[in-house]
């Protein structure tokens, strides 16, 4: 089932979300629902909050060499934990929660995390590239961070007035 995605400046985006204990049928079916939301609103990433439920749960599901996205290669990460992060990296972010407006962040380049699966179970993966950017870029999302806020005054300024303009015009259309 799909969700709605809830969009900046939605103040619930700010919540700091919480520990999963329960690794239930509830969960799973939540997990399901979030994959619906995020497939359909074609991302490649997205953090529980952003369908409104302050819960440290993130999914990614990044593109194929052939660009294409397939639920087999869904990665489900609950509680995590970065173990270790090394070196810089640039990318052109973007959100579902910030419709329309994209922009270079750093991140780190390597990470290690540990986290659990849908079952409770602990894992522990490695990361670069894209798929080290869309964990941290979700995880900033459970700290109730945007990328936004990474962004140099004079930038966050212009972002401010381009979303605006962006938002009135959705609204008269
Ligand atoms: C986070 O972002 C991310 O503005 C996931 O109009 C960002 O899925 C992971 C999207 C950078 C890795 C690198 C954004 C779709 C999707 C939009 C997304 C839009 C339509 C963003
Ligand atoms: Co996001």
């Amino acid at each position: 089932m799909k969700l709605d995605i809830i969009t900046y400046p939605d103040k619930r985006l700010k919540l700091v979300s919480k520990a999963v204990t329960r690794f239930d049928a509830s969960l799973h079916r939540f997990l399901d629902d979030m994959y619906d939301t995020m497939h359909h609103a074609n991302g490649i990433g997205l953090a529980a909050i952003q369908v409104a439920n302050p819960l440290n749960i993130l999914i990614i599901n990044l593109p194929d060499e052939n660009d294409e996205q397939s639920k087999e290669t869904l990665i489900e990460i609950i509680n995590p934990k970065i173990i270790e992060a090394s070196g810089h990296q640039l990318y052109q972010e973007g959100c579902l929660s910030v419709p329309g407006f994209y922009e270079d962040i750093e991140r780190f380049e390597t990470l290690t995390l540990a986290y659990h699966n849908r079952h409770g179970e602990s894992c522990q993966l490695e990361a670069n590239a894209l798929l080290s950017v869309a964990i941290q870029h979700e995880m900033d999302h459970l700290l109730g961070k945007l990328f936004i806020e990474k962004l140099s005054y004079a930038r966050r300024k212009k972002f401010e007035k381009e979303y605006k303009k962006a938002q009135k015009a959705k609204k008269v259309s």
